[in-house]
């Protein structure tokens, strides 16, 4: 039998082991029977049906793959320089970073209206350097970055579910807030914040303060709280002091009294920062509610029908399920903040993050134990209430060890229970040996029958934290730029300013006795200008703009020895601003392949001695 054949009788067999042949149509699958695994092969030229969107881990990037094929489809830059694109070396993305290209993008949501992904946003954060960014999703570019004030290791973040509204922030280090020696000094002061940023104006509307490590973020389906797992209660700064309790809690901020205190002014600030913080260190404080959980707990989800929010315990074997309905109760105080939680079941060690189906099903990853978990809520729930049930349906064996799962539409009210991804933080032997490097392991599994099916090996670069997965049709990405956002609003001053088209017009402009701009309009295989000259020394500015009309025609620049690299896609414009070296001839050239003349696309800076 050759391999054609095989994998046609094995579609029967996959059938019969339910993997949803159904689902994914023009598509392989093959089931190696014996093990319960199936490969998944989309064909050359087929498209993907669900997008990926991939944190990128310290890599700094997002990636966005096609599922099931796991083909990585595109980078975009955030945190991080891209030699390919220029990205953190162009003038609008340097600016945005300011100057800081190190970051460790953790977790990626999209903005959501009525608790579905709305096709607009994409949000990140940044661990490294207390950052939140946004992408715009028509144009799949970075188009705003806010620095989340007063803290450090800004971790868990979670937009709001009813609308495009807030987007809640956590920092997971305790920080000093004043510069007082004393202060610095004394751990007992250090504090968290829990910040809402705007998502739309991408502005700091409110921080609170509170005492815990803040880690995993969450928000309701219905605008009232948001949700932060709260571990190192102890207020300890190593490691041994932080684990010693074993208690600690899910923090519920209650928005709208933490919105009534901004609002009345009972806030402080910090330094010399102006985001108003309101103060809930206290343990009686009204604006939280701390729900005692197992020690350490990693990661908090809210299932798909909105009621149960989900906390996976890391050091704890357990899954605690929090009834949100019963939290307004103990905000009011008719019931203590523990009779919130209606479940708490074991699942095996090292439980940290959790998907759904929308079908009552939890999908829990379990670090130490090296697997992904699949239980049921309902029988969850009544096994708490001491009924004889075993709330665990299927457990499947991942390669190795892994951190976040998540699964399509998991995070919205419209889990369709397709897809699983298991983060896997180690490799080991799955792949080819490169080196003492090795990728991380994306393993895909298909959750549409009773027993989970692992299909897909995917090799990553360091290091994925998170994945969301959604149907193809729920975002539009244009083939060309629309040229509204902010970076474009740049180019349209400086043209106006100058009295220049940025389609027409190859100009330089000296602007200042040290400084040139230069337009460099281009069209393959040309640039406008052949040649330009500056003086030693100047500061040169290149806006180039890409006047072909076809869609993936992009060029580029690179100025030979200036450390000068990036891309223009068709009609669209990009600046960049650098010195000039010393006294020479400096080629220029498109590095994009993107005519058969396209290595005769360059020209000449001619680098003058200033006199
Ligand atoms: S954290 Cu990485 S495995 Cu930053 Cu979402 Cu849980
Ligand atoms: Cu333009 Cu190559």
């Amino acid at each position: 039998m050759d391999r054609r054949d095989f994998l046609k009788k094995s579609l029967a067999g996959a059938t019969i082991a339910g993997v949803g042949v159904g689902t994914i149509s023009k598509q392989e699958i093959a089931l190696a029977s014996s093990k319960k695994e199936a490969t998944i092969h989309v064909p050359p030229g087929q498209l993907d049906e669900y997008y990926g969107i991939w944190s990128g881990g310290q890599s700094g990037e997002l990636r966005i793959l096609g599922i099931p094929s796991m083909r990585e489809l595109m980078r975009i830059p955030v945190f991080n320089h891209d030699a390919a694109t220029g990205w953190a070396k162009t003038d609008f993305s340097k600016e945005l970073l300011g100057g800081r290209v190190t970051g460790d993008t953790h977790h990626v949501h999209l903005s959501y209206t009525n608790g579905t992904y709305d096709g607009r946003y994409i949000y990140v954060n940044d661990k490294a350097q207390g950052r939140l960014a946004r992408v715009s999703i028509p144009n799949m570019e970075v188009d705003a970055v806010v620095d989340i004030p007063n803290s450090q290791g800004t971790h868990g973040i979670f937009p709001q579910r009813h609308k495009t509204g807030l987007v809640l922030c956590n920092s997971e280090f305790r920080v000093p807030v004043t510069d007082d020696p004393a202060d610095v000094m004394d751990p007992s002061k250090y504090v968290t914040l829990h910040t809402a940023i705007d998502g739309e104006t991408m502005k700091v509307v409110w921080q609170v303060m509170v005492s815990s490590n803040l880690d995993l973020c969450a928000t309701d389906y219905k605008g009232l709280y948001s949700f932060a797992t709260a571990y190192n209660t102890e207020g300890g700064v190593h490691l041994e002091e932080m684990i010693s309790l074993d208690q600690d809690y899910l923090i519920v901020f209650h928005l709208e009294r933490i919105a009534n205190a901004v609002k009345a002014g009972r806030t402080v600030t910090l330094r010399d920062d102006p985001s108003p913080v309101v103060d809930a260190r206290e343990d009686d404080s009204p604006y939280v509610l701390r729900i005692p959980i197992p020690k350490s707990p990693h990661g908090v989800n809210i299932d798909p029908t909105g009621r149960y929010a989900v906390c996976s315990g890391k050091l704890s074997p357990t899954v605690s399920i929090v009834d949100i309905e019963k939290i307004a109760s103990a905000f009011a105080g008719e019931i203590k903040p523990r009779d919130c939680v209606v479940a708490e079941h074991e699942v095996g060690l090292g439980p940290l993050h959790t998907a759904f189906d929308g079908r009552g099903n939890g999908y829990t990853s379990l670090f130490i134990d090296s697997n992904i978990t699949k239980w049921n809520i309902e029988k969850a729930i009544r096994a708490y209430q001491g009924e004889d049930v075993n709330p665990i349906v299927d457990r499947i064996d991942v390669y190795y060890q892994p951190g976040h799962t998540n699964a399509s539409l998991s995070e919205t009210k419209d889990a369709d229970g397709k897809w699983l991804m298991a983060l896997c933080k180690l490799s080991k032997d799955r792949f080819l040996n490169v080196g003492p490097m090795h990728p991380e392991n994306d393993e895909l599994i298909d959750i549409s029958g009773e027993k989970m099916v692992l299909v897909h090996d995917g090799p990553a670069y360091a290091e994925p934290h998170d994945c969301i997965m959604l149907p193809k049709d729920m975002i539009h990405p244009l083939k060309f730029n629309d040229k509204k956002g902010p970076r474009h609003e740049l180019y349209k001053a400086w043209a106006k300013e100058d009295k220049v088209k940025l389609t027409r017009h190859g100009r330089v402009f000296r602007k200042g006795e040290k400084s040139v701009r230069v337009y460099m309009p281009c069209k393959a295989p040309k640039f406008k200008l052949k040649e330009f000259e500056v003086f030693e020394g100047d500061e040169v500015q290149i806006i180039m703009t890409n006047t072909n009309n076809v869609a993936d025609l992009a060029h580029g620049l690179v100025v030979s020895q200036h450390d000068v690299c990036f891309i223009v896609n068709a009609l669209d414009t990009q600046s960049i601003t650098f010195t000039a070296g010393k006294p020479g001839v400096y080629w220029y050239y498109c590095p994009y392949f993107c005519h058969a003349l396209h290595l005769e696309m360059r020209g000449r800076m001619i680098v003058k001695a200033r006199v």
